[in-house]
């Protein structure tokens, strides 16, 4: 049956086909949060956010949620349904038996916290200490699906006790340096130990029958796991970018845009041993466009590669931020109508076009890609 507007409906099996319903993030209340092992490791050593925490400026939470307001009108314009999340009181502490961290984060981006694959929705493990309760700010947006949609499963993964045993102390030192990080990544030695399945769903990337997963800062092979017997019916491929110093979440990395088409970072290639799947079928794995920066905005987390983290409309059809003039054009040139959106002052937020945006609907089913 085709989807309707007035029936709500949870269905996506990819990146790629038609999207009807999503959810965009908000910037309300979103904090800085204090040190913790997990976090640190991932903010870059020369990073104007080092050593400072704390509620964003109020300008640039207002700036962001300008952008990610008209990001939500442009795409209902387009006719998708767009739904916002209710945020929580992130400058509230996170206690539990285990462990304490000052403040939360924020619900921005919903792509980091939710999974979704089918007819599920998945709350994952997330890995930092400060986004334990940040399923908290989807909780009224999924129970209204769930009283909607008959079909919905609603489902959370097994929430992660975060002790220090769960981060390899290496990660702690102030000063590691990128060559050392590249050594690590390469190993695979990354911040987040084997003590318990940890994921963030940002990590995923869906394929119909295929789902890719990264390993890395965020996601362990424990998390993989726990996703492979979490969905019996889908083959659970893992994957590891090892130019990549810094490594969390796939979607500014690895980005398909439609049935055998993959735009990669040329910083962090997928290796060669891991590109057999892809290759076997037909897949093209072209290299992005570079960045338009060479930095990214004031107290980003995220690296300028965001220029990659698109939203896939349809086949054809691609949201790349505005200022990204070289990934536009790269869009351009493989045939795809490109849909300027504004966002580069949201990026501070936690991410790009994809990561600000969680499928709810999209047509079609669940293909096999990969025979
Ligand atoms: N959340 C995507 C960030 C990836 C990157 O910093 O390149």
């Amino acid at each position: 049956m085709a989807w309707s507007p007035d029936k709500t409906e949870v269905k996506s099996w990819n990146e790629w086909d038609t999207l009807r319903h999503v959810i965009v993030g908000r910037a309300d209340d979103c904090h800085i949060p204090p040190e913790e092992p997990a976090l640190d490791a991932k903010v870059p050593e020369d990073s104007d956010m080092r050593g400072q925490w704390g509620r964003r400026p109020q300008e640039t939470i207002d700036r962001a949620n300008e952008l990610l307001d008209n990001f939500a009108d442009q795409l209902r314009k387009r006719g998708v349904r767009v739904d916002r999340p209710v945020s929580i009181d992130h400058s509230q502490p996170v206690t539990t038996p285990d462990f304490h961290t000052d403040s939360q984060f924020g619900c921005m981006p919903p792509r980091d916290v939710l999974l979704t694959v089918g007819h599920e929705m998945l709350e994952a493990t997330m890995s930092y200490r400060c986004r334990w309760f940040e399923y908290l700010n989807y909780r009224p947006l999924l129970k209204q699906y769930w009283e909607e949609d008959p079909n919905f499963r609603h489902e959370a993964a097994p929430k992660p006790r975060l002790t220090d045993a769960d981060y390899h102390p290496d990660y702690l030192s102030e000063k590691i340096g990128d060559a050392k990080r590249l050594e690590w990544a390469a190993e695979k030695f990354f911040v987040t130990t084997e003590e318990e399945p940890l994921f963030d769903a940002a990590d995923v990337l869906r394929f119909g029958k295929d789902l890719v997963v990264q390993h890395g800062f965020t996601t362990n092979l424990k998390g993989i796991e726990w996703l492979r017997r979490h969905f019996p019916d889908h083959r659970v491929h893992t994957v590891n970018f090892p130019g990549d110093p810094y490594p969390i979440h796939i979607d500014a990395t690895f980005t398909p845009l439609r049935p055998g088409l993959i735009l990669n970072n040329p910083q962090r290639r997928l290796p060669e041993d891991q590109r057999g799947m892809f290759e076997k079928n037909g897949w093209e794995i072209v290299d992005a466009a570079q960045p338009a920066h060479n930095t990214p905005p004031p107290l980003c987390y995220s690296s300028t590669w965001l220029s990659m983290n698109v939203l896939v409309l349809d086949p054809k059809t691609v949201c790349v931020e505005k200022s990204e003039v070289y990934q536009a054009e790269q869009m351009d040139k493989l045939g795809m109508e490109v849909v300027e959106v504004d966002l580069r002052d949201a990026y501070a937020f936690g991410g790009g076009l994809h990561c600000c945006t969680a499928d709810v609907y999209r047509d079609g089913e669940c293909e096999d890609y990969f025979p």
